[in-house]
């Protein structure tokens, strides 16, 4: 089975994270989930990050909100693939965690979603994992072609309603 690291910089992101955690679980992906800090758990931080893949972590999603470094911070610590979510916060709306998260220096890379785009994330790890587990190719596709039909789905209920102007 899949494994992919679910970090988030404080317990207060959790409820941003819930798509990414729900829907890796829907995609049969097992996710081990951890409050780590980069400024308040540092050496935590980077022995989670140095062991990941040892521990059969294939992909390591990281959110944080304001000056975010967690996922740059771990990506320094590891060759796993990093997928930052940058988390938004009241006072810059969520600007300062996306550059920061981002605009990483060149050599340490951190694949950035948008602000709060969980679902994003979880489906970038799939479409990563899915070049080595056939199944999850086909799930995703099967993913994807629910999101059309719903999207036909929609189109036909607005043109009833349309009509009805
Ligand atoms: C970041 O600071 C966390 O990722 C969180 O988004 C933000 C605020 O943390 P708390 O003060 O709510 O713990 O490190």
């Amino acid at each position: 089975m899949p494994k992919v690291a679910v970090i988030m910089g404080s317990k207060s992101d959790l409820p941003i994270l819930e798509n990414t955690i729900r829907l890796l679980k829907k995609f049969n992906i097992e996710s081990d989930v951890r409050v780590l800090s980069a400024h308040r758990t540092p050496d935590a931080t980077a022995q989670f990050a140095r062991q990941a893949e040892s521990n059969g972590i294939e992909i390591i999603i990281a959110a944080a909100g304001k000056a975010a470094h967690l996922a740059g911070v771990i990506a320094s610590h590891t060759t796993l693939p990093i997928i930052g979510i940058p988390v938004m916060s009241q006072s810059l709306d969520g600007l300062d965690a996306l550059l920061s998260t981002v605009q990483m220096p060149p050599g340490i890379p951190v694949a950035t979603v948008g602000i709060n785009a969980a679902d994003n994330a979880a489906l970038l790890a799939v479409a990563m994992l899915s070049l080595k587990y056939d199944n999850l190719k086909a799930a995703l596709a099967d993913y994807r072609a629910k999101m059309t039909e719903s999207v036909i789905a929609a189109n036909a209920a607005l043109s009833d309603e349309i009509s009805k102007y």
